[in-house]
């Protein structure tokens, strides 16, 4: 049984919709803390003022009934309320009025490979599907995800490492309690000093019309060890954890483990010894293959870095080109964030959840969630995992 994750939407359309295949039946689903996971997506300094426009919250409108999902595909909803203030120039359907074209394409934006390669003449038609208002979306499916995997004792949680030139200490070691304020923190990250300097930052470069980039880190806890697998190299999880979250807008790198730090190390410092006693069986005193072997789970924690390129929408622009007249023109200017690695990190939560939900149905099937349950345990007790 495998998992499909769609989307469909446009950031000042009526609503974003999000179509989870695969989950299944009798599943508990809790409303509030699927709202709970699109608020987290809203949250950050920097963010712009149409976060103080949206409220998003879950309509449910299939695959769930009393709370427990049915098996077959759960549609969800996520209404623009900024919709409101965009119904003639963004309607599903032909208006009286004249709606003029966006000409200006932003560098490092969708919009100019977008317009050329589905023949538009207008940058709005790219750019409002290309919009990160579509990880609300993913982050509806995502919690969906994660509702699955908490009933099979899989937790993840994500924080921000470094916003624009601040950095906060990297931690080896983690458990899923440390993160319990992370979202208390402005900008989701648990040192306070590097909180103090990540907001300070923002707001120099905001005043200074920049926008900011910066890497979260995504760890993931309770997992078997074997899922994914060696044999080819479209079943490796760490090929399909790095595709999905550089999936995410304007994520440009992902690293495993220690990823780019072990390329500078010798091969006997870059690897995690195996050791095994009675009480936990194998297991290793490091982490740095960041919970991934042979593209399967080892069964230490997950952990996954994302980075993110500085926002292209830029309020004082960057140079582009006029695609109605070739003439030299200012990039488009809107109204936009300034950083969101904050919420990027919530979205790559969600991603996360989604690869390893699909990991989870496809190891142990089974069209109930006790199938699951029985399966999972079944394969617990063969392999003696004893965490
Ligand atoms: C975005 C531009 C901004 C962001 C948006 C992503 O929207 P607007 O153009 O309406 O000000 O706020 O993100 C969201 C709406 C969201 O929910 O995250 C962009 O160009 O990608």
């Amino acid at each position: 049984m495998a998992m499909k994750l769609t989307t469909a939407g446009e950031s000042h359309g009526p609503g974003l919709t999000c179509v989870l295949e695969g989950v299944p039946a009798g599943l508990v689903l809790d409303r509030e803390a699927i709202d709970a996971d699109l608020a987290r997506r809203q949250l950050g300094h920097g963010r712009g003022g149409r976060m103080k426009i949206e409220r998003d919250r879950v309509e449910v409108t299939g695959g769930v009934r009393h709370g427990r999902t049915l098996g077959g595909p759960i549609a969800l909803q996520v209404t623009n309320r900024d919709y409101s203030n965009w119904e003639e120039r963004m309607s599903p359907w032909p208006v009286e009025g004249e709606v003029a074209e966006v000409h200006l394409p932003r560098p490092g934006h969708a919009d100019l490979a977008g317009t050329m390669k589905y023949g538009l003449t207008d940058v709005r038609d790219v750019l409002e599907r290309a919009s990160a208002r579509e990880t609300a979306a993913r982050v509806a499916g995502g919690a969906v995800a994660r509702s699955f995997l908490r009933a099979l004792g899989v937790e993840i949680r994500s924080h921000v490492l470094q916003i624009a030139s601040v950095n906060a200490p990297r931690r080896d070691a983690m458990t899923v309690e440390e993160f319990a304020d992370v979202d208390s923190s402005p900008v989701r990250c648990l040192d306070e000093d590097a909180t103090r300097a990540m907001v300070a930052e923002i707001d120099a470069l905001r005043r200074a019309n920049e926008s900011l980039g910066g890497v979260f880190e995504v760890r993931a806890f309770g997992l078997l060890p074997g899922l994914g697998s060696h044999v080819s190299w479209e079943e490796r999880l760490d090929g399909r954890l790095a595709q999905a979250v550089v999936s995410i807008q304007a994520v440009k790198a992902v690293a495993i483990g220690d990823g780019f730090e072990v390329a500078g190390l010798p091969g006997s410092q870059a690897h995690d010894e195996i050791f095994f006693d009675e009480r936990r069986g194998y297991h290793r005193l490091t982490n740095r293959a960041g919970g991934l072997e042979g593209g399967m789970t080892t069964g230490d924690p997950l952990v996954l870095r994302g980075s993110m390129k500085p926002l292209p929408t830029l309020t004082k622009p960057l140079r582009s080109v006029d695609i109605a007249t070739h003439e030299p023109a200012q990039a488009l200017r809107e109204r936009t964030d300034s950083c969101t690695v904050p919420a990027a990190g919530v979205v790559a939560e969600a991603m996360v959840a989604f690869v390893l939900a699909d990991a989870y149905r496809a190891k142990f099937g089974g069209d109930h969630i006790d199938d699951v349950r029985a399966a999972l345990a079944a394969y617990a007790n063969r392999i003696a995992w004893r965490r």
